[in-house]
């Protein structure tokens, strides 16, 4: 082995291969590590960095402090260097904004030294003879090639806004997914009507930060979604129990079948309006509508939107009321589509592609402690790209340090970090149940409660 074959190579700087990194950085034993990044600066969904918007996770769950609160990389730490932990005191609100996270994680950047930019990871190939694996870069302005070697690579290239197929095509400053909405804000101000397309967290923003500006500029503002309605994403706290490690293990113990019946259709787990975001527009619309005023505003749900044509500097959408089968023809100058984001196989594992263990419906198959199952002997350690093993704690900020966890002590051989267990006040498999609670047993066997006689 020589000395330029690192010991694990990133691909992808989000917040949780930036966690790796930071845990990485933290640890007693030498691990040399390098994560790449396409992009020449670190940002976090730029384009919906929008003022007023906040974390959906408290901000415990930043990259380091539910693995290790005495980090240096902390988001409290930060604040301290940022010398502001007594304006965040008083601030006393768990959900901080989403720029100052975004800010928090560009500190965090800085501080280390792992993270490499304009970087784009073309491809990944498994060197047989030196057993280790080639990962082959460029900058995307310059072309420049670059190789790095590496025992093991950690996967963290996120996820990609969605178009539905039938939506694509047209101008892109006139029909946009909200990933782009801040690039695009001036040109939206400036059109008579918009229309807002999903109704998941994204969409909201978007509809709420319209809503905030339509007196400036006086726009028809419409909302659509295919969804039964406006419904809030779960935020109870025994609801939230399902972004812990037992649930996550749960989902994984589940046959396949099981798993593609379920994870589907949790969507209002995590996909919903934010219940705040949803009584802010509440309360808008209530007082633009004092005096028996008609704000210019539509919403509507149960709605497919089924194509879009360009006729005349309009979309004329072509649209389905699912439910009492009615079709309608709407119009607007903008549409932005809240349309979601997906997860496809990044082509820079083609190299790999035999290696690799695919399931029936061509998806990794995933180990229990998020790596991919490949032929080769170095790993492969997935970040948000196992929804359909592991459920949907797996883009969830709050549970990235319980993977990275258990990426690092595997990585150094020890357990660097505890691996929390014992974290909810619920059960949710069978066998945990019984072995809890002294009244139930399995069907067939012998219950352990306590008689008259005992
Ligand atoms: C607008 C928005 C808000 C969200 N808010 C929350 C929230 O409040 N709470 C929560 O729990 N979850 C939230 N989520 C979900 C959460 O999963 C993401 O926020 C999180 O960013 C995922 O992190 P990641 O590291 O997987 O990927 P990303 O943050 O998407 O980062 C992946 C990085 O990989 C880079 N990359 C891709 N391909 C390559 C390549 N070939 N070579 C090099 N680099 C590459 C990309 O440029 C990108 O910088 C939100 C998601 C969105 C879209």
């Amino acid at each position: 082995m020589t000395d330029d074959v690192r010991d694990v190579v990133g691909v992808g700087v989000g917040p949780f291969n930036l966690g790796l990194a930071a845990m990485l950085d933290s640890v007693e034993a030498d691990v040399d590590a390098v994560f790449l990044e396409r992009d020449a600066e670190f940002n976090w969904h730029e384009g919906m960095l929008l003022e007023g918007t906040t974390l959906e996770v408290p901000f415990l769950a930043d990259i380091v402090t539910l693995a290790d609160p005495t980090s240096d990389y902390s988001y409290l730490n930060y604040l301290r260097e940022m010398g502001r932990i007594y304006e965040f005191y008083f601030y006393e609100t768990f959900q901080i904004p989403r720029r100052e996270y975004n800010d928090y994680l560009q500190w965090v950047v800085d501080e280390l030294d792992t993270p490499q930019f304009s970087r784009e990871v073309t491809a990944v190939q498994w060197d047989e003879e030196a057993e280790h694996y080639l990962v082959v870069a460029r900058h995307p302005d310059t072309n420049e090639r670059f190789e790095y070697r590496g025992e093991h690579l950690a996967l963290g290239v996120g996820s990609r806004p969605q178009l539905p197929e039938h939506l694509r095509g047209h101008s892109e400053e006139d029909v946009f997914h909200t990933a782009k909405y801040r690039y695009n804000r001036e040109r939206v101000l400036d059109a008579d009507s918009v229309t807002i397309v999903g109704s998941g967290q994204s969409a909201a923003e978007v509809f709420e930060d319209l809503l905030e500006r339509q007196v400036d500029h006086e726009y028809r503002l419409d909302w659509l979604t295919r969804s039964e309605g406006f419904f809030p994403m779960e935020y109870s706290k025994l609801g939230l129990q399902h972004f812990t490690p037992e649930y996550e293990q749960y989902v994984y113990d589940l046959p396949q079948a099981t798993k593609d019946d379920l994870i589907p259709n949790q969507d209002l787990l995590y996909k919903g309006v934010d219940p705040g975001t949803s009584a802010d527009i509440y309360d808008l619309l209530y007082r633009r509508s004092i005096g028996d005023r008609e704000p210019d505003v539509g919403l509507f749900a149960m709605t497919a939107v089924r194509d879009l044509a360009s006729v005349g500097g309009l979309y004329a959408l072509d649209c389905h009321q699912w439910q009492t089968r009615e079709d309608f023809v709407h119009e607007s100058e903008v549409v932005i589509l809240g349309t979601g984001y997906d997860r496809p196989v990044p082509a820079l594992l083609e190299p790999l592609e035999d290696a690799i263990h695919w399931d029936a419906k061509g998806r990794y198959e995933v180990t229990e402690d998020h790596r991919l199952e490949i032929d080769h002997s170095g790993d492969i350690f997935l970040q948000n790209a196992e929804l359909h093993t592991h459920g949907v704690g797996v883009p969830d900020l709050g549970l990235g340090c319980y993977r990275n966890t258990k990426f690092v002590n595997r990585l150094v051989g020890y357990e660097a970090y505890p691996e929390d267990s014992d974290t909810v006040f619920q059960d949710f498999s069978l066998d945990q149940f019984v072995e809890h609670a002294p009244g139930a047993s399995r069907n067939g066997s012998e219950t352990t409660a306590p008689t008259q006689d005992d």
